[in-house]
């Protein structure tokens, strides 16, 4: 059996370009079962639209796999119907969110035979082993696929036990190129200039403790499961000595949900030799909770410091107590502040964003997240409520009627830095203009120099082919702290029958 992974470009002609994770843990878990694959990595190549057909049009594969994320929607089906018009008789096999948190609706709207529901190893193996034999797809939990006329929905697969799966096998990845092309030395969130850094990714853990209104992961409905400290270290020891990484970015929704968890690993990588930076995901309440003792976590911080921890991401989300119940966050907003401090204290850049545009956002609450970053001498990523499929807050949108067309809706969202969709009693405009005055205050009072059009950012990602073309709109603008590429705007060739 032939097999093509395709590594869609999240952000084409962007200056950083990150290893994906995800598809390579399942390129890997192929391969160790014996099978050849090809790869079109246009993540890294950069491919127009046009050179990704001519590539379908040159071989032969009797399936074909891709996988991405949820606001990638729009053009993850014109690939199917890509796909299908070069590889006629290809099965066509669909993973991550953009399928998995909307499998019908993705099936029904694309060219894809088959969508991987959540983690993808042990479900991909197994279909394609059920492709093989020509047995009932019926039989493979956690897919769900085509069948004549309807789609059959199979019951969902257990997570499988995490030390149980394989690493990534980086090999299948022009990982020099990647570090090449990659000339901004920029790891996630740091810029660190003048330095030759040689980033790796390492997932830690899959999934998280808890379930926010608005976030959606892929093992939302797993139990959250960290990796052991030897299987995190022999992961990182590989990237060091195969690849000369210095640093790790622990690429995972939640890296450390408490202290001891933490210190665990903490204490491992001391102990390894290893000397290398890195970050990680975390919530306020891992140093920011006073119900333990403030020397305690002082001294765990202090050990994060010591072990190369330059930055962890956590997130305020709002200054506002009603808002954060209704994202369902379980923090309070003192934790924000303990842990900026304890950070501070022992030189970890704090990386953090909000998120505005819950239903109950009023220009009060928008002013009390800014008066919490001033205080804190915080400048936030600033991202608006992006109700994305499988969450409360989507379901919410549905419900009273602010998504009425799903496929149209999910054609069009772009990213967290643009309105998508305004569920507020404000207006855009005065929703923009008291975030653009509250960004505009933290610029002056932290001496960043931003101009006005960088207050919001996300990067210059607008090179596309079809985007160029003459009938695209000359900036896809959807609102004025918009800076981002927006595939929503581009004009695709959906036409099965071509
Ligand atoms: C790295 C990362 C990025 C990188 C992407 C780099 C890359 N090439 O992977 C960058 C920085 C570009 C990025 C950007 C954004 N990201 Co991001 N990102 C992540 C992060 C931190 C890690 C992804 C990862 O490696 N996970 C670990 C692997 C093991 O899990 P996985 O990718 O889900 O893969 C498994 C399954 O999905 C499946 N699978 C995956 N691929 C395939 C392929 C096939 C063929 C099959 C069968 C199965 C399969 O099997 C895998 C193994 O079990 C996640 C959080 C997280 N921990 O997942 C967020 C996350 C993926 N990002 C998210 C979001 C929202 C964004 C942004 C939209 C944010 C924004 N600015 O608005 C942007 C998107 C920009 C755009 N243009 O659309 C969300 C996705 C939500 C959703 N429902 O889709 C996540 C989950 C974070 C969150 N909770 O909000 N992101
Ligand atoms: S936002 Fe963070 S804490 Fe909330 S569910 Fe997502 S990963 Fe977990």
């Amino acid at each position: 059996m032939r097999l093509l992974f395709v590594n869609p470009n999240l952000r084409p002609g962007s200056e950083v370009r990150y290893l994906p994770v995800g598809l390579a843990y399942v390129m890997t878990a192929v391969q160790n079962a014996g099978y050849d694959l090809d790869l079109l990595d246009i993540g890294l190549g950069d491919e127009t639209d046009d050179e990704v057909e001519a590539y379908l049009a040159r071989g032969h594969w009797d399936v074909v796999l891709t996988g991405s994320i949820v606001t990638h929607y729009k053009w993850m089906k014109w690939l199917t119907f890509a796909i299908r018009r070069h590889q006629p008789h290809a099965k066509i096999i669909v993973g991550n969110s953009v399928a998995g948190s909307v499998p019908e609706l993705f099936l029904e709207h694309s060219a894809a035979d088959i969508v991987v529901v959540g983690e993808g190893e042990s479900t991909t193996l197994d279909t394609l082993e059920a492709l093989g034999r020509d047995d009932d797809l019926a039989r493979v939990p956690g897919i769900v696929f085509r069948a004549e006329t309807r789609c059959i929905h199979n019951p969902r697969r257990s997570a499988a036990p995490i030390d149980s799966i394989a690493m990534p096998n980086w090999k299948l990845f022009d990982v020099k190129r990647y570090f090449t092309i990659t000339d901004s030395p920029s790891a996630f969130g740091v810029r660190q200039d003048g330095q030759n850094w040689r980033t790796m990714p390492v997932a830690t853990a899959r999934g998280c403790v808890f379930s926010c209104t608005f976030c959606h992961i892929v093992y939302k409905h797993d139990p959250y499961r960290h990796r052991s400290t030897q299987s995190v270290l022999s992961e990182v020891d590989a990237c060091i000595t195969e690849y000369g990484a210095n640093y790790i970015n622990f690429w995972d929704d939640l890296t450390f949900y408490k202290l001891s968890q933490a210190e665990k690993i903490i204490d491992g990588l001391l102990d390894s030799g290893h000397r290398f930076s890195w970050s990680g995901a975390v919530r306020t309440d891992l140093f920011g909770n006073p119900r333990v003792p403030y020397s305690k976590r002082l001294a765990v911080a202090r050990k994060f410091k010591e072990s190369g921890c330059s930055a962890l991401g956590f997130s305020l989300e709002s200054g506002n107590t009603e808002i954060l119940k209704m994202m369902n966050k379980h923090v309070e907003v003192d934790f924000f502040e303990e842990q900026v401090a304890i950070l501070r204290e022992v030189g970890i850049t704090c990386n953090t964003s909000v998120v505005f545009g819950y239903p109950i956002e009023t220009r009060e609450s928008i002013r009390q997240t800014f008066e919490l970053c001033e205080r804190n001498r915080v400048y936030p990523s600033v991202g608006y409520l992006l109700p994305l499929p499988d969450t409360d807050m989507y379901r919410y949108a549905l419900k009273h009627g602010y998504i009425d067309d799903e496929d149209a809706f999910l054609d069009s969202i772009t990213e967290r830095q643009d309105i998508c969709l305004n569920m507020t009693q404000l207006t855009d405009e005065e929703i923009l203009f008291a975030i653009e005055d509250g960004l505009s205050r933290l610029n002056e009072m932290l001496g960043l120099g931003l101009d006005r059009s960088h207050l919001v950012r996300t990067g210059g990602y607008r090179k596309h082919t079809k985007v160029d073309g003459a009938n695209a709109p000359a900036v896809p603008l959807r609102n004025r702290g918009d800076v981002s590429f927006s595939y929503s705007q581009a004009v695709f060739d959906m036409n099965h029958n071509s």
